[in-house]
């Protein structure tokens, strides 16, 4: 027994140092050696993730541990996967490779992975590193009828939400307010929602892969006043408009939506009403006849009636020689 006992001491003792030896060996020039790859860059969310660790050298390699790879959220490195590893020594000879794939759970926290950026390094000490994203399996996108408006008009901002993923998803809200709107100005944020009121209800949308959900918000980025229970104007200019899905934590456009907004008849938005904005409005003139040479245009159409006209033409006149 006491001989056994020895003899599996100075075995294990043994795998250490051929363990040590190896590693010593292999780190010395692994980036030439070896590499680490994923099959793709971005991942929607629940996609396999496949890391490969080729043999690029020329030269077989000795590894210790199995899988030699390790993944980790970025940039703060928390492991993610494997949470066990076999204790085993095998290798790679030039030209091999081995492949892991990785379901986006998450071992350590037992729960599905977090969109966000990862990074598969090795376990070896050898340097070696890929990068990877996780997205959202859900895209909010926005678009607007026009982006140069006059001041005080209603915009409406269209936006959807699709299901860009291979499994079906549910959202759930917790009222009857589905997204919302958003600019940023002077150190304060206004919301499409401030001075609203929504239906404390629960309901759910359920989106299979490529269906979308879409809903139009009409605003024009007046600024609720809490005090005074207002409705303020904000100042003409440009501003950068945020869409999000208030079901989804996080859920936004990807950018903002570019909202000018003008002195009205400024359609080209150079701050003054002059020759060139009536020269947009001929170029858009619809439904003619004739029509002018670029068709209709949501910016040319001042008074949002889905004609451009004299009564866009009026309201040039009315403000003729006007900046600001
Ligand atoms: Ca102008
Ligand atoms: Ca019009």
């Amino acid at each position: 027994m006491e001989r056994k006992a020895e003899l599996g001491i100075t075995l294990t003792a043994l795998l250490i140092i051929t363990m040590i030896i190896t590693y010593n060996v292999v780190s010395a020039n692994a980036e030439a050696l070896l590499q680490i790859t994923t099959d793709k860059s971005v991942y929607v969310v629940g996609e396999e993730v496949k890391a490969t660790l080729k043999n690029i050298g020329d030269a077989y390699i000795e590894i210790g541990g199995y899988p030699c790879v390790m993944m980790y959220t970025y940039p703060d490195l928390e492991p993610v996967w494997p949470k066990i590893f076999a204790f085993l020594i095998w290798g790679l000879g030039p030209g091999e490779s081995e492949t892991w794939t990785w379901n986006q759970y998450n071992e350590f926290t037992e729960n599905p992975a977090e969109p966000g950026m990862y990074v598969v390094r090795d376990t070896q000490g050898w340097g070696l590193s890929a990068d990877f994203e996780i997205i959202p399996d859900l895209e909010l996108t926005m678009t607007v009828n026009k982006d140069i408006v006059p001041i005080g008009q209603q915009i409406d901002f269209t936006l959807t939400l699709t299901n860009i993923g291979k499994n079906n998803v549910t959202i759930t809200f917790g009222s009857s307010q589905a997204f919302d709107l958003s600019y940023y100005t002077k150190t304060k944020w206004y919301r499409w929602s401030d001075g609203k009121y929504f239906l404390h209800l629960v309901w759910e949308v359920t989106l299979k892969p490529g269906e979308n959900f879409s809903q139009t918000l009409q605003w024009n980025l007046y600024q609720y006043n809490r005090t005074s229970g207002k409705f303020i104007p904000p100042e003409l200019g440009t501003y950068s408009v945020w869409g999000t899905c208030v079901g989804m934590p996080g859920a936004t456009t990807a950018s903002p939506t570019r909202i000018i907004l003008v002195l009205p008849g400024d359609v080209n938005a150079d701050h003054i009403v002059d020759i060139a904005d009536a020269a947009v409005i001929s170029a858009h003139w619809y439904p003619g006849p004739p029509e002018g040479p670029l068709g209709y245009g949501a910016n040319a159409d001042i008074d949002n009636d889905g004609n451009v006209d004299i009564a866009d033409a009026a309201i040039i006149n009315a403000h003729w020689g006007q900046s600001w």
